[in-house]
């Protein structure tokens, strides 16, 4: 990627920060391609090489319109000459061969099957590959596999779990989240973020943040939502991880880790609109939900954080640290040169700080 004011004032950014990516994607027949290379990668460890192709990818999704002729890609960022190469082939074969060799790779196919699997990351997944296994079945009647709780429910639930959740049953389950939030506290409130907040139609999950106004009531209100919502008998599964989280502390370095707030990994049981499921003989569908509880005076970056998309936030920080000077990470942004913590009570507080035109959460698909 090469330095941004090196670009005329129209220039697309290298930043994801500085573009504005909706969710109308004009050149899919790239993105998608791209995207099965950097899966690919990621799925046997190359996160590193596989960021390239996730960029490459995301700075397409941002333009606003398809791609017509080879040229227009020489001005834009992000762009390597393998992700050139795949773009060029797919304009005048239709289709990239290395793409379709993946798509009917085994290992691949296995390895997307397998970590499709709630709680089976590329580890556990390569593993079972490498031994043979290649179908559920295999997985479940092989007496040396031990599942933890985690895939134990992913298995359990696969069926309704691998399936899209829809715009509709993210606003069912809202109802019932914050009923049993303000329930257990009247002045909290419940917001959905992630993808759907991105203006997404369907996600793999629904992710609900909970604002509370008084301190300390972040660390009471999960297992008090996960006793009522098991009072109901709505709870197939629950992992609540306390939070870790120090006001003093630095925003990380690090990218990959986990925020330290308090939150909870669940499946609830969504009660159909209409009729019984018949064949499956129940009335409901399992959904993935996640709950995340910040404190008070932190809730602005976990919002922005748990709002995403991944790749926005993490130019985002990328950003703040090599153009400002600044440390973000979910909960908070840190001025190396004053030493202070910087407050937000709105997320335009957040890009003001950063010197950043302010990106509307539909405009963070990148
Ligand atoms: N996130 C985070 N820390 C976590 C979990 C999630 O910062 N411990 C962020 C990354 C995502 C956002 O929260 O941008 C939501 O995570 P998802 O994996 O649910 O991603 P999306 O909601 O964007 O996609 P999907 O539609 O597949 O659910
Ligand atoms: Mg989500």
């Amino acid at each position: 990627c090469t330095h941004p004011s090196a670009k005329p004032e129209s220039a697309v950014s290298p930043y994801a920060c500085q573009r504005r990516t909706t969710l109308d994607n004009h050149n899919k027949i790239f993105t998608d391609a791209l995207e099965v290379l950097a899966e690919n990668l990621e799925l046997s460890g190359n996160q590193g090489p596989s960021l390239a192709f996730r960029k490459a990818a995301s700075v397409l999704k941002s333009l606003p319109a398809a791609l017509r002729r080879q040229e227009e890609t020489q001005h834009l960022p992000c762009l390597g000459e393998h992700s050139r190469a795949i773009i060029e082939e797919i304009s005048e074969c239709g289709s990239s061969s290395r793409v379709e060799e993946i798509l009917n790779d085994e290992r691949y196919r296995t390895m997307k099957l397998f970590s499709s699997v709630f709680g089976v990351g590329p580890k556990t997944a390569e593993n079972w590959f490498c031994r043979g296994l290649r179908t559920f079945e295999q997985v479940l009647s092989e007496p040396s596999v031990r599942l933890n709780r985690m895939q134990t429910a992913g298995f359990l639930f696969y069926e309704d779990i691998s399936k899209p959740v829809s715009r509709t049953e993210a606003s069912a389950l809202k109802i019932i989240v914050e009923e049993a939030v303000i329930c257990v506290n009247p002045s909290a409130t419940v917001s959905i973020t992630g993808g759907f907040r991105r203006g997404k139609e369907f996600g793999h999950d629904v992710d609900f943040i909970i604002k509370t106004p008084e301190a300390g009531q972040e660390d009471v209100i999960l297992p008090a939502v996960i006793k009522r919502f098991k009072s109901q008998n709505i709870l197939l599964y629950s992992d609540l991880q306390e939070s870790t989280f120090d006001l003093r502390k630095l925003p990380t370095h690090c990218f990959d880790a986990m925020d330290h707030f308090g939150k909870c990994f669940l499946i609830m049981k969504l009660k159909h609109e209409q009729e019984m499921d018949a064949r499956a003989g129940k009335d409901w569908k399992a959904v993935r939900v996640d709950l995340v509880a910040p404190p008070l005076e932190r809730f602005t970056y976990a919002l922005l954080g748990w709002t995403g998309s991944t790749l926005f936030l993490r130019d985002l920080r990328r950003f703040a640290r090599l153009e400002r000077g600044k440390l973000l990470d979910n909960h908070a942004l840190y001025d190396k040169a004053t030493n202070t913590f910087l407050p937000a009570n709105t997320e335009e507080d957040i890009f003001a700080h950063l010197g950043l035109e302010y990106i509307e959460p539909w405009q963070r698909n990148a």
